[in-house]
Protein backbone atom coordinates (compact mmCIF):
# COMPACT_ATOMS: atom_id res chain seq x y z
CA UNK A 1 0.00 0.00 0.00
CA UNK A 2 1.45 3.26 -1.08
CA UNK A 3 1.24 6.38 1.39
CA UNK A 4 -0.33 9.66 0.53
CA UNK A 5 2.08 12.01 1.06
CA UNK A 6 0.70 15.18 2.98
CA UNK A 7 3.53 17.76 2.41
CA UNK A 8 6.01 17.90 -0.52
CA UNK A 9 8.64 20.19 -1.44
CA UNK A 10 7.66 22.76 -3.63
CA UNK A 11 8.77 22.50 -7.00
CA UNK A 12 9.16 26.63 -6.79
CA UNK A 13 12.38 26.15 -4.91
CA UNK A 14 15.61 24.17 -6.20
CA UNK A 15 17.03 21.26 -4.56
CA UNK A 16 19.74 22.91 -2.99
CA UNK A 17 19.98 23.16 0.87
CA UNK A 18 19.46 26.65 2.06
CA UNK A 19 22.40 28.48 4.02
CA UNK A 20 20.03 30.13 6.63
CA UNK A 21 20.85 30.27 10.43
CA UNK A 22 18.58 28.01 12.36
CA UNK A 23 15.63 29.63 13.14
CA UNK A 24 15.63 32.40 10.26
CA UNK A 25 12.39 32.52 8.50
CA UNK A 26 14.09 33.99 4.86
CA UNK A 27 13.76 29.94 3.99
CA UNK A 28 10.13 29.99 4.96
CA UNK A 29 9.36 33.42 3.21
CA UNK A 30 11.25 31.98 -0.12
CA UNK A 31 9.43 28.86 0.04
CA UNK A 32 5.84 30.54 0.18
CA UNK A 33 7.00 32.43 -3.06
CA UNK A 34 8.07 29.19 -4.76
CA UNK A 35 4.72 27.64 -3.84
CA UNK A 36 2.68 30.92 -5.49
CA UNK A 37 4.89 30.45 -8.47
CA UNK A 38 4.28 26.39 -8.81
CA UNK A 39 0.40 26.87 -8.10
CA UNK A 40 0.24 30.04 -10.58
CA UNK A 41 2.15 28.18 -13.27
CA UNK A 42 4.45 30.50 -14.09
CA UNK A 43 7.89 28.84 -13.07
CA UNK A 44 8.82 28.53 -16.89
CA UNK A 45 7.44 32.48 -17.19
CA UNK A 46 9.36 33.79 -14.35
CA UNK A 47 12.55 36.14 -13.59
CA UNK A 48 14.02 36.62 -10.09
CA UNK A 49 16.20 39.13 -9.17
CA UNK A 50 18.45 38.28 -5.36
CA UNK A 51 19.84 41.10 -3.84
CA UNK A 52 22.77 41.79 -1.25
CA UNK A 53 22.39 40.02 1.63
CA UNK A 54 21.53 37.06 3.52
CA UNK A 55 19.42 36.14 0.43
CA UNK A 56 21.87 36.89 -2.07
CA UNK A 57 22.16 33.31 -2.46
CA UNK A 58 18.37 33.06 -3.53
CA UNK A 59 19.54 32.38 -7.09
CA UNK A 60 20.61 29.08 -6.14
CA UNK A 61 17.48 28.70 -4.14
CA UNK A 62 14.56 29.92 -6.60
CA UNK A 63 13.86 27.18 -9.61
CA UNK A 64 13.28 30.09 -11.97
CA UNK A 65 15.72 32.22 -14.25
CA UNK A 66 16.85 34.10 -11.84
CA UNK A 67 19.99 36.97 -11.93
CA UNK A 68 21.55 39.15 -9.04
CA UNK A 69 21.99 42.56 -8.45
CA UNK A 70 24.19 44.58 -7.15
CA UNK A 71 23.24 46.05 -3.55
CA UNK A 72 20.35 47.93 -3.76
CA UNK A 73 19.77 47.85 -7.35
CA UNK A 74 17.18 45.19 -7.88
CA UNK A 75 14.05 46.96 -8.59
CA UNK A 76 16.16 48.82 -11.18
CA UNK A 77 17.64 45.44 -12.64
CA UNK A 78 14.09 44.14 -12.44
CA UNK A 79 12.50 47.29 -14.43
CA UNK A 80 15.44 46.46 -17.19
CA UNK A 81 13.83 42.81 -17.46
CA UNK A 82 10.35 43.50 -17.11
CA UNK A 83 10.37 46.16 -20.04
CA UNK A 84 12.29 44.27 -22.52
CA UNK A 85 10.85 41.12 -21.61
CA UNK A 86 6.65 41.97 -20.27
CA UNK A 87 5.53 38.92 -20.56
CA UNK A 88 7.49 37.50 -17.70
CA UNK A 89 7.12 37.57 -14.33
CA UNK A 90 9.79 39.94 -12.39
CA UNK A 91 10.11 40.33 -8.83
CA UNK A 92 13.17 41.13 -6.54
CA UNK A 93 13.87 39.27 -2.93
CA UNK A 94 15.51 42.17 -0.69
CA UNK A 95 16.13 42.75 2.84
CA UNK A 96 15.65 45.82 4.67
CA UNK A 97 19.43 46.78 4.45
CA UNK A 98 19.49 46.31 0.33
CA UNK A 99 15.95 48.13 0.47
CA UNK A 100 15.89 50.50 2.99
CA UNK A 101 18.70 51.65 3.07
CA UNK A 102 21.60 51.56 -0.15
CA UNK A 103 18.18 50.83 -2.26
CA UNK A 104 15.94 53.43 -1.12
CA UNK A 105 15.69 55.62 -4.09
CA UNK A 106 15.93 52.55 -6.82
CA UNK A 107 12.35 51.26 -4.52
CA UNK A 108 10.96 55.15 -4.36
CA UNK A 109 11.59 55.58 -8.32
CA UNK A 110 10.09 51.77 -9.13
CA UNK A 111 7.14 52.57 -7.13
CA UNK A 112 6.91 55.85 -8.50
CA UNK A 113 7.03 54.55 -11.99
CA UNK A 114 4.33 52.30 -11.33
CA UNK A 115 6.80 49.37 -12.96
CA UNK A 116 4.83 46.14 -13.23
CA UNK A 117 6.78 43.91 -10.71
CA UNK A 118 6.34 42.28 -7.71
CA UNK A 119 9.33 43.04 -4.44
CA UNK A 120 9.64 40.79 -1.92
CA UNK A 121 10.89 42.77 0.97
CA UNK A 122 12.10 40.51 4.01
CA UNK A 123 12.28 43.26 6.83
CA UNK A 124 14.27 41.45 9.80
CA UNK A 125 15.22 45.71 11.36
CA UNK A 126 19.09 44.65 11.11
CA UNK A 127 22.09 44.14 8.28
CA UNK A 128 21.96 40.34 9.15
CA UNK A 129 25.28 39.07 6.47
CA UNK A 130 27.29 41.58 7.60
CA UNK A 131 27.28 40.81 11.47
CA UNK A 132 24.31 42.87 12.96
CA UNK A 133 24.42 46.29 12.26
CA UNK A 134 21.94 49.05 11.97
CA UNK A 135 19.13 49.25 9.91
CA UNK A 136 17.18 52.53 8.87
CA UNK A 137 14.28 49.78 9.95
CA UNK A 138 15.91 48.87 13.37
CA UNK A 139 13.61 49.43 16.58
CA UNK A 140 14.38 52.42 18.97
CA UNK A 141 16.24 51.38 21.91
CA UNK A 142 17.25 48.28 19.77
CA UNK A 143 20.91 46.99 20.31
CA UNK A 144 23.18 46.36 17.44
CA UNK A 145 26.56 46.18 16.39
CA UNK A 146 26.69 49.74 15.51
CA UNK A 147 24.29 50.92 18.14
CA UNK A 148 25.52 48.62 21.19
CA UNK A 149 23.34 50.59 24.14
CA UNK A 150 20.89 50.47 21.71
CA UNK A 151 19.00 52.61 18.80
CA UNK A 152 18.54 56.36 19.87
CA UNK A 153 16.27 58.77 17.69
CA UNK A 154 18.22 61.32 18.63
CA UNK A 155 21.65 60.14 16.88
CA UNK A 156 20.64 57.58 14.84
CA UNK A 157 17.14 58.78 13.47
CA UNK A 158 13.82 56.78 13.67
CA UNK A 159 12.60 53.83 12.25
CA UNK A 160 11.37 54.09 8.10
CA UNK A 161 7.75 52.32 7.36
CA UNK A 162 8.72 51.26 4.12
CA UNK A 163 5.26 49.95 3.15
CA UNK A 164 3.67 53.01 4.56
CA UNK A 165 5.96 55.20 2.91
CA UNK A 166 5.35 53.88 -1.06
CA UNK A 167 1.90 53.60 0.01
CA UNK A 168 2.17 57.05 -0.38
CA UNK A 169 3.01 57.24 -4.23
CA UNK A 170 0.71 57.39 -6.49
CA UNK A 171 2.51 54.76 -8.87
CA UNK A 172 1.97 51.94 -6.37
CA UNK A 173 -0.32 49.71 -6.87
CA UNK A 174 -0.66 47.15 -4.23
CA UNK A 175 1.29 47.57 -0.74
CA UNK A 176 0.85 44.64 1.90
CA UNK A 177 2.46 44.23 5.20
CA UNK A 178 2.76 40.65 7.05
CA UNK A 179 4.32 38.28 8.98
CA UNK A 180 6.34 34.94 9.00
CA UNK A 181 6.12 34.38 12.91
CA UNK A 182 3.76 31.68 12.90
CA UNK A 183 2.07 29.48 10.98
CA UNK A 184 -1.46 31.92 10.58
CA UNK A 185 0.61 34.74 9.89
CA UNK A 186 2.93 32.58 7.33
CA UNK A 187 -0.71 31.93 5.36
CA UNK A 188 -1.63 35.30 5.44
CA UNK A 189 1.74 35.84 3.98
CA UNK A 190 1.27 33.47 1.04
CA UNK A 191 -2.30 35.19 0.13
CA UNK A 192 -0.68 38.38 -0.10
CA UNK A 193 2.47 37.37 -2.64
CA UNK A 194 0.02 35.56 -4.20
CA UNK A 195 -2.30 38.68 -4.56
CA UNK A 196 1.05 40.76 -5.59
CA UNK A 197 1.80 38.36 -8.43
CA UNK A 198 -2.14 38.06 -9.72
CA UNK A 199 -1.78 42.24 -10.03
CA UNK A 200 1.16 41.51 -12.36
CA UNK A 201 -0.35 39.19 -14.16
CA UNK A 202 -3.31 41.83 -15.23
CA UNK A 203 -0.73 44.58 -15.98
CA UNK A 204 -1.63 46.52 -12.39
CA UNK A 205 1.69 47.67 -11.90
CA UNK A 206 3.74 48.00 -8.70
CA UNK A 207 3.07 45.86 -6.27
CA UNK A 208 5.05 45.02 -2.72
CA UNK A 209 5.01 43.04 -0.04
CA UNK A 210 6.66 43.17 3.11
CA UNK A 211 7.47 40.23 5.49
CA UNK A 212 8.22 40.57 9.11
CA UNK A 213 11.31 38.14 9.58
CA UNK A 214 13.84 37.09 12.48
CA UNK A 215 17.41 37.26 12.26
CA UNK A 216 18.28 35.33 15.77
CA UNK A 217 22.03 35.69 14.59
CA UNK A 218 21.88 39.30 14.45
CA UNK A 219 19.58 40.00 17.11
CA UNK A 220 21.77 37.55 19.79
CA UNK A 221 18.34 35.38 20.74
CA UNK A 222 17.01 32.39 20.33
CA UNK A 223 14.60 31.10 17.35
CA UNK A 224 11.46 30.81 19.14
CA UNK A 225 12.42 33.87 21.67
CA UNK A 226 12.96 35.74 17.68
CA UNK A 227 9.38 34.86 16.99
CA UNK A 228 8.08 36.27 20.19
CA UNK A 229 10.38 39.41 19.08
CA UNK A 230 8.31 40.20 16.21
CA UNK A 231 4.78 39.77 18.14
CA UNK A 232 6.12 41.83 21.18
CA UNK A 233 8.48 44.22 19.53
CA UNK A 234 8.24 44.78 15.72
CA UNK A 235 4.38 44.60 15.14
CA UNK A 236 3.50 47.34 17.13
CA UNK A 237 5.92 49.34 15.32
CA UNK A 238 5.31 48.12 11.98
CA UNK A 239 1.35 47.30 12.08
CA UNK A 240 0.13 44.35 9.56
CA UNK A 241 -2.28 44.96 6.98
CA UNK A 242 -2.94 46.46 3.34
CA UNK A 243 -1.76 50.05 2.97
CA UNK A 244 -2.29 50.50 -0.69
CA UNK A 245 -4.89 49.07 -3.08
CA UNK A 246 -5.62 50.66 -5.99
CA UNK A 247 -6.92 47.12 -8.22
CA UNK A 248 -10.13 47.88 -7.21
CA UNK A 249 -10.47 51.49 -9.25
CA UNK A 250 -8.70 50.15 -12.19
CA UNK A 251 -11.82 47.09 -12.99
C1 LIG B 1 27.97 48.53 -2.35
C2 LIG B 1 27.97 47.68 -1.12
N1 LIG B 1 27.95 48.24 0.09
C3 LIG B 1 27.93 47.49 1.22
C4 LIG B 1 27.95 46.12 1.13
C5 LIG B 1 27.94 45.31 2.39
N2 LIG B 1 26.69 44.67 2.66
C6 LIG B 1 26.42 43.43 2.24
S1 LIG B 1 24.93 42.87 2.76
C7 LIG B 1 24.61 44.32 3.58
C8 LIG B 1 23.34 44.53 4.37
C9 LIG B 1 22.36 43.44 4.22
O1 LIG B 1 21.30 43.59 5.08
P1 LIG B 1 19.82 43.24 4.69
O2 LIG B 1 19.50 43.76 3.34
O3 LIG B 1 18.95 43.71 5.80
O4 LIG B 1 19.78 41.67 4.55
P2 LIG B 1 19.91 40.52 5.62
O5 LIG B 1 21.34 40.07 5.52
O6 LIG B 1 19.54 41.06 6.97
O7 LIG B 1 18.95 39.49 5.15
C10 LIG B 1 25.67 45.21 3.43
C11 LIG B 1 25.73 46.55 4.05
C12 LIG B 1 27.96 45.54 -0.17
N3 LIG B 1 27.93 44.23 -0.34
N4 LIG B 1 27.98 46.32 -1.27
S1 LIG C 1 22.35 36.28 9.89
FE1 LIG C 1 20.16 36.63 10.29
S2 LIG C 1 19.19 37.03 8.28
FE2 LIG C 1 21.21 36.06 7.94
S3 LIG C 1 20.78 33.85 7.75
FE3 LIG C 1 21.36 34.27 9.89
S4 LIG C 1 19.42 34.62 10.95
FE4 LIG C 1 19.01 34.82 8.72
Amino acid sequence: MSMKPVFERTKGLTEAATHYCPGCTHGMIHRLVGEVLDEMNILEDTIGVASVGCSVLAYEYFNVDMVQAAHGRAPAVATGIKRVEPTKFVFTYQGDGDLASIGIAEAIHAAARGENITVIFANNCIYGMTGGQMAPTSLIGQKTATTPFGRDAKVQGSPIRISEMLATLEGATYIERVSAHDVMHLQKAKKAIRKAFEVQKTGGGFSLIEVLSTCPTGWGIDANEALEWIKSDMIPVYPLGVFKDSTKEMK
